[in-house]
């Protein structure tokens, strides 16, 4: 293994590989061949303003023993801001059935804003253990209705894996969902290599104590990867009042069968809407809808940028919203520092244990 490194170090081979975690300046890559490389980005990809994500495809010239620097960044298949992450295919929704006790509103809150990424969406629901069956009908009939079909399953009790297991095979999926539902503990279940923090449920974590904090990809036994992104309670509905009901597959349903009388309707009071009325989550959609126009006005208000969604006024006073390319800020770190970090991450030949770069709360948008 050693020799093989040393080899390729002199040759200055060029390798595939895939960007599994991100702090400060430093990237690891887990190359095709199951080796990982700890690498820096060159300063001519900095000129050109080339961003590394976690998720990226990257080719990589190794420089010194287990040292690297990213030569080219691939394609991007997909990206996301928050969290930031590339190539991701999937989001996996985690809520628990209880502990904390499973709400429809919050849980079609999270819903709603893990279809507006239009990443493909799956549903599991943990903690199988702490309801009876009934009431697990309950919910999966209820759900059934709102068009998803959740996987049930218990982390702790090892029930319902397999088919999750099954799901996430082969492909980069970001987990996400509130504090406390069992997201640490089901990658920890699943990479038993790994050591997540896995939080209790208290009363504090329930007002929005973060227990994950930074974006790491962790490698699954059957291939692909994993994402796990830091819980939050809350997730604000930064979307567009007009695509909001295709946000809901119920709804979706109805206006790919018809349309209705105005193009721009919001399906409130309008006249010949067939979006409103019928359906058990039209409420949270109205009540959704009341927030996505709150939102949108109090960021029209704001300055650029200061907002998450930048508006452009067209002709005849038609106003878009397009997503703002670069939201994030980075704190400058002096050289010092940067030197600093990169002695302490050889020491520890693990990103675990550096302090966030930025410690921020992080949701999907
Ligand atoms: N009863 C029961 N408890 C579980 C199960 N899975 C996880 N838990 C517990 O739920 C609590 C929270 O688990 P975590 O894995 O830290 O939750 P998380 O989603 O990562 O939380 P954040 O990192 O705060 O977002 C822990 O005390 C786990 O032991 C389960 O299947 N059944
Ligand atoms: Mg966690
Ligand atoms: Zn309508």
């Amino acid at each position: 293994m050693e020799d093989s490194l040393k080899q390729h170090s002199h040759e200055k081979a060029e390798l595939l590989g895939t960007v599994i975690a991100v702090q400060a300046n430093f990237y690891q890559v887990r190359l095709d061949s199951q080796a990982t490389l700890l690498c820096t980005r060159p300063t001519r990809l900095k000129k050109i303003g080339q961003k590394v994500l976690v998720g990226d495809r990257v080719r990589v010239k190794s420089t010194e023993f287990e040292r690297g620097a990213i030569a080219e960044v691939l394609p991007r298949k997909t990206e996301l801001l928050r969290p930031p992450i590339a190539n991701a295919e999937q989001i996996f929704l985690v809520f628990a059935l209880e502990e904390p006790t499973l709400d429809p509103v919050q849980l079609s809150r999270f819903l709603v804003k893990a279809e507006s990424t239009n990443l493909n969406l799956c549903l599991g629901l943990n903690k199988i253990d702490l309801i009876t069956y009934k009431k697990r009908e309950w919910w999966g009939e209820k759900i059934n209705n709102w068009g998803y079909n959740p996987i049930f399953f218990s982390v702790i009790h090892h029930q319902g894996l397999e088919q999750l297991i099954e799901h996430l095979r082969g492909k980069i999926t970001i987990i996400a969902g509130p504090s406390g539902v069992g997201k640490s503990s089901l990658i920890s279940t699943l990479i038993p290599e790994v050591n997540l923090r896995i939080g209790e449920v208290s009363g504090k974590l329930l007002k929005g104590r973060h227990t994950t904090r930074h974006v790491e990809l962790y490698q699954l036994p059957d291939g692909g990867f994993i994402a796990d992104s830091p819980g939050f309670n809350q997730p604000d509905l930064d979307i567009s009042p007009e695509s909001l009901a295709t946000y809901f597959p119920e709804a979706k349903l109805k206006l790919s069968e018809n349309i209705c009388r105005f193009s721009d309707c919001l399906h409130r009071d309008e006249p010949e809407c067939l979006v409103r009325g019928n359906w058990e989550r039209y409420e949270y959609y109205l009540k959704f809808l009341d927030e996505a126009i709150a939102n949108e006005q109090k960021l029209a208000k704001m300055p650029d940028e200061e907002s998450n969604l930048k508006y452009k006024v067209k002709e005849a006073g038609k106003r878009y919203v397009e997503p703002k390319l670069e939201t994030k800020k980075y704190r400058r770190i002096s050289r010092r520092s940067k030197h600093q970090k990169l002695h302490t991450m050889y020491e520890n030949q693990s990103l675990n244990n550096i302090e966030d770069e930025d410690g921020l709360r992080e949701d999907f948008s």
